[in-house]
């Protein structure tokens, strides 16, 4: 029998060099990161990402608007502590996501948004969807960058997340090229970081004796009170600040996403006397939030009192209002390490009547607010709405607010039971981020119930996406405060403008949001008596469906907060 010539003459097998592409260098990236699950709009410019996800196990959760999967990643990074990630494609698809990005970076939300781009090799040639998408992103990113090339992509997305930790936590950007993610490079040309081991681990406690300074401050002070601002959940220093209240024995407001870090009922737990308290205290501690719009721009505290600022950020500590003592590092390790420094130098039965005085504060604005909260007016008093949610929640309901008037009414009355529970877009103030925040909740945090309340006008904006819900079959419990209008707005018209010109650009239709969520497979009832409320909530739970119950409200009942605008001032 003939041979072959293979047979007979062994030749030198030159062996081809493994090599991986731009997008799967990228999910390996995301992968190293903890990255489990990519929120996405689709687009030519991308879709090596997907392949390369499907590689590494990473689910792709597609959405119906870029700014959705860009609230969804901020969303996810605050409900799971690791940074959260979404991938549009060029142009559109990123000038979409830009207000998601900026979200986060008002809120100190770690997140990677990475965009496509047009290839290097037509690189300002007028190809499909290009823009300077990097220049747009720096101002509101912590990092903004392009990948130049193929074998640079795994190391770059790595650099993108480290760079969200630097300092205060925020966003990052990466701008890919289409053909950096389909070329594909020799394996060993491409660095791909090893899960934890690109950057720091430290949880900076700053200069041990400003620790030491402000542990004396503490216990020497007669009438002290504490701020636990976003960050101490940002940070998961939530233990760490609940040690330090009880061990200190010190009065706690709490706001942002701090909101829950002591569950209503704790001796600790303050809430409605921060005024009150600011005015007569004669020790201030911020903890993680900085003076801003919220916080009056720290013009309100009085100069009477010892201001101390803890913060992640460097640039925040002392800025807009003068302080006493300011510490730069992890809130959660500082508290800590206060902590220790003061722990048996305290004497806590000296503060037994400034407690009292507080909480005797608190029990009458409690007293005073509650007829309004309890009413039974038909329309529906917003207060009640609020009311019966906050009755609703248990201490594994998350809970997120999404609106103008409706949301101001509900953050003095609903109150999360357990760390991390409360979320709210932060001091942008975005409209549009609770069906996104709905879905990062609940697809991160399975085993908890999501409860969202959106005014009619918020739940607009990025509404459609509670189809999303329905496909990937996350339940959750949605409440609209239906007044048919823009009423945080709408008031400040008519005060200024009269009822007459008032009612320009803020009015809305009779929109029936509960035939809208059945329309897309949801759960939806219509609430008009107040009484009604408890029931539909329990029958919207009950479904294990997403769902909307759409109350109506009483339009022209308005917050304390929009009738002072506040939030101008
Ligand atoms: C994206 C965005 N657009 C506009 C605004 C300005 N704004 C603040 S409150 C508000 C009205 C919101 O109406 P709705 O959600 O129905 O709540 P309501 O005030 O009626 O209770 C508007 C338009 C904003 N904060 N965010």
């Amino acid at each position: 029998m003939a041979q072959t010539v293979s047979e007979t003459q062994p030749t030198a097998v030159v062996k081809e060099p493994e090599t991986i592409s731009g997008g799967h260098l990228v999910a390996k990236a995301l992968k190293a990161e903890g990255i489990d699950v990519i929120f996405t709009l689709c687009g030519g410019h991308i879709i090596d990402i997907y392949d390369g996800c499907v590689d590494e196990g990473i689910a792709v959760v597609d959405v119906r608007h870029e700014q959705v999967a860009a609230h969804a990643a901020d969303g996810y990074a605050r409900v799971t502590g690791r940074p959260g990630c979404a991938v549009v494609t060029a142009g559109p698809g990123t000038t979409d996501a830009v207000t998601g990005v900026a979200n986060a970076f008002r809120a100190e939300s770690p997140m990677l948004l990475i965009g496509g781009q047009g290839a290097l090799n037509q690189h300002k040639m007028g190809s499909l969807q290009d823009l300077p998408h990097v220049d747009m992103m720096t101002p509101i990113t912590k990092f903004a960058a392009t990948v130049p090339h193929t074998a640079r992509a795994a190391d770059m997305v790595s650099m993108a997340f480290r760079e969200c930790y630097n300092g205060a936590p925020g966003p990052s950007f990466l701008e890919i090229p289409r053909d950096i993610l389909d070329n594909s490079v020799p394996v060993e040309s491409a660095t791909v970081p090893e899960a934890g081991h690109y950057r720091a681990s430290t949880k900076s406690i700053g200069d041990p004796a400003s620790v030491e300074a402000l542990a004396d401050l503490l216990v020497r002070a007669e009438k002290p009170v504490v701020l636990l601002g976003s960050q101490v959940w940002t940070s998961r220093g939530s233990d760490a600040a609940i040690d330090f209240v009880r061990t200190l024995d010190i009065p706690a407001f709490m706001n942002g996403s701090a909101r829950g870090t002591l569950p209503p009922g704790d001796p600790h737990h303050f809430h409605l006397s921060r005024r009150y308290g600011f005015n007569n205290a004669d020790l201030i501690l911020i903890v993680g939030t900085p003076f801003d719009f919220r916080m009056g721009y720290g013009r309100r505290l009085p100069k009477s009192a010892t201001v101390v600022q803890i913060d992640l950020d460097y640039r925040t500590v002392g800025k807009n209002r003068d302080i006493d003592l300011g510490l730069v590092g992890d809130p959660g390790a500082i508290l800590a390490a206060v902590t220790q420094a003061a722990s048996g130098r305290l004497h806590k039965t000296d503060r037994k009547a400034w407690f009292a005085e507080l909480r005797a504060e608190e029990d009458a604005a409690y007293q005073k607010r509650l007829p309004r909260q309890l009413s039974d007016a038909n329309p529906i008093h917003p207060l009640r709405l609020a009311h019966e949610i906050n009755e609703f929640l248990t201490e594994d309901s998350i809970y997120i607010g999404d609106g103008g008037d409706i949301v101001t009414f509900s953050g003095g009355v609903v109150q999360p039971k357990s760390p991390g529970h409360w979320m709210d877009p932060g001091p942008l103030g975005t409209l549009g981020v609770g069906i996104p925040f709905v879905l990062a909740a609940k697809y991160a945090r399975p085993d908890k119930e999501v409860v969202a309340l959106f005014g009619d006008g918020a739940f607009s904006l990025t509404g459609w996406d509670f189809e999303t819900l329905v496909r990937y079959k996350l339940p959750f419990v949605g409440v609209v405060g239906n007044n048919s209008s823009m009423n945080q707005i709408r008031y400040g018209q008519e005060a200024k403008y009269g009822k007459d010109r008032g009612r320009i650009g803020n009015t809305l239709g009779d929109v029936k949001y509960d035939e809208f969520a059945r329309m897309l497979g949801g759960y939806g009832e219509e609430v008009r008596d107040p009484k009604d409320i408890g029931p539909a909530l329990l029958r919207a739970r009950e479904s294990g469906l997403p769902s909307l119950i759409n109350v109506w409200v009483d339009p022209d009942a308005y917050a304390p907060g929009t009738m002072n605008q506040t939030m101008y001032k």
